[in-house]
């Protein structure tokens, strides 16, 4: 197990409705940790950078227009795994066919108001985390529990 690094966004839908708490609960629950977090506007240019994958595809203009239409809450998270660990907590993109335990499958039923975005994969990791947070922004500290964790 690699110790990776994480971008998460708690959507616009996730702040509007009180969710943040709990989604950020279930995150920390996970043992990762957080080592980047803020509330912030999501500019139309950090959208566009954001989902530059899905710029040709139907929902992109819905996506973009979502997205940058009230507050998110971006962290970063590091542990082992952290990528797939967190993509398993979120559960599937339709939070119709997202498992109950999940994110998604407890608090979400439609796919255009799935509340959370998770990166996909180490290459979107590493630029994801770069677009929403400067150096700066990321803290490194020890946390007593660690060996608790982590064997
Ligand atoms: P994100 O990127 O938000 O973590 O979601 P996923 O990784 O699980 O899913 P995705 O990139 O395929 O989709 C991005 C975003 O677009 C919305 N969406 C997606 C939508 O509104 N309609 C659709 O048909 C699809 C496929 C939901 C998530």
């Amino acid at each position: 197990m690699s110790t990776e690094r994480t971008l998460v966004l708690v959507k616009p839908d996730g702040v509007q409705r009180g969710l943040t708490g709990e989604i950020v609960g279930r995150l920390e629950r996970t043992g990762l940790q957080i080592i980047g977090m803020k509330l912030m506007m999501i500019s139309e240019d950090l959208a566009s950078r954001h989902y530059a994958e899905h710029t040709e595809k139907p929902f992109y203009r819905g996506l973009v227009s979502f997205i940058t239409s009230s507050p998110v809450v971006a962290l970063a998270l590091e542990g082992p795994s952290a990528i797939s660990t967190i993509r398993k907590v979120m559960g599937v993109t339709d939070p119709a066919d997202a498992a109950p335990g999940s994110i998604r499958g407890d608090l979400g039923i439609d796919m255009g108001r799935n509340l959370i975005h998770g990166s996909a994969n180490s290459e979107d990791a590493a630029r994801e985390v770069t677009l929403f947070f400067d150096d700066s922004e990321l803290i490194s500290y020890d946390r007593a529990t660690q060996p608790w964790i982590v064997e």
